[in-house]
């Protein structure tokens, strides 16, 4: 072959494989492979807490067609309610809705988020997101994605009516969110995941329980439950949280994908307010009755609850508590 066409060619070959590498560099996103994660509940799947979480898998499996999917595993079937944060935090799960109280033992300083007073917009904006995000990255590898459950507040319910806040001689279904104050009030508590609650009023081990005032009849256990104790107190947070390896791996498109999706759950929260409404009606229709603490007895019921659980908080640590404080309460 002749000197000038080898040389030629060889350009041509050069200039090919120029025109490839761009191509294929240009190419990579659109050409990258759909991601799909694993998702858990630590609530029972199709119940109050795990609705906004399902939600948002449609939604993200709506928008991020050929980007990110989410493959809905199911509940404490698939992993126990105390376990979820673990599985999330070692990656056997890949994006979890959970509560605090469910991964104390990863998270301790996260029993501040229910003593939040204000929403998790308001939290987006002042800083405190990216501090509980922060949290959630050193202290359990997970990216804290979004918070439902604002303006949903928790309750004391039980099977025979209490004359004052009095809770002594009491046994008490607790998880970390209502320990330090039913404790204060002289309770007797006993841990158990949601799934024990109606075996426990049924065997009558327990008096009563906590749970917020959404879901009791979603779960039956109106039929084993005699009166609500108003008012409610603290604020119910359920979370999404990825594994962090995971998130650090998704593509700039599957992030927003994901972000966008739980801004979009979090405007919902505004909703709570009326769905409160309702279930408080569909329990008197159920036959709960109300006790109502007024007055003084309201004061110092709400008192004890802010008090018994910042203390707590802080006992953990001091610094931090009070930095989350700053941003949590209004
Ligand atoms: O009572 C509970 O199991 C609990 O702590 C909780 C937290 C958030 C939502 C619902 C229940």
């Amino acid at each position: 072959m002749p000197k000038t066409g080898s040389r030629s060619n060889w350009e041509e070959i050069m200039k090919y494989r120029a025109i490839a590498a761009l191509a294929a560099t240009l190419a990579t996103p659109a050409l990258s492979e759909e991601v799909t994660l694993r998702g858990v509940t630590a609530f029972a799947s199709g119940t109050t807490f795990s609705r906004p979480f399902e939600a948002f898998v449609e939604r993200v499996n709506e928008t991020g067609k050929g980007v990110v999917q989410i493959n809905y595993v199911g509940g404490p079937e698939a992993v126990p309610t105390f376990e979820l944060g673990n599985a999330v935090s070692a990656g056997v799960v890949d994006i979890a809705n959970n509560t605090t109280a469910f991964y104390t033992n990863l998270v301790p300083l996260g029993d501040a988020l229910h003593l939040a007073t204000n929403t998790i917009q308001d939290q987006r904006e002042n800083g405190c997101f990216e501090l509980v995000d922060q949290l959630h990255q050193e202290q359990m590898s997970v990216k804290y994605l979004a918070r439902t459950g604002d303006n949903i507040q928790f309750h004391l319910y039980l099977t025979s009516p209490i004359e004052d806040t009095d809770l002594s001689g009491l046994t008490l279904r607790v998880t970390p969110v209502y320990r330090a104050m039913f404790e204060a009030l002289g309770a007797t508590p006993v841990q158990t995941a949601p799934g024990e609650v109606y075996t426990a009023l049924e065997r009558g081990s327990i008096d009563g329980y906590g749970w917020p005032v959404q879901g009791v009849m979603d779960l039956g256990w109106d039929e084993q439950t005699n009166y609500r104790v108003d008012p409610g107190f603290y604020q119910v947070d359920v979370n999404f949280l990825v594994n962090l390896d995971r998130w650090n791996a998704l593509s700039d498109e599957a992030k927003t994908v994901l972000h966008e999706a739980a801004l979009w759950t979090e405007a919902k929260n505004a909703e709570n307010r009326d769905i409160n409404a309702e279930e408080a009606a569909r329990q008197e229709e159920a036959g709960i009755e109300v006790i109502r603490f007024e007055g003084d007895s309201a004061e110092s019921w709400l008192a004890t609850a802010q008090d018994a659980g910042w203390d707590a908080v802080e006992a953990i640590d001091a610094e931090r508590a009070a930095e989350l404080k700053a941003c949590l309460v209004d």
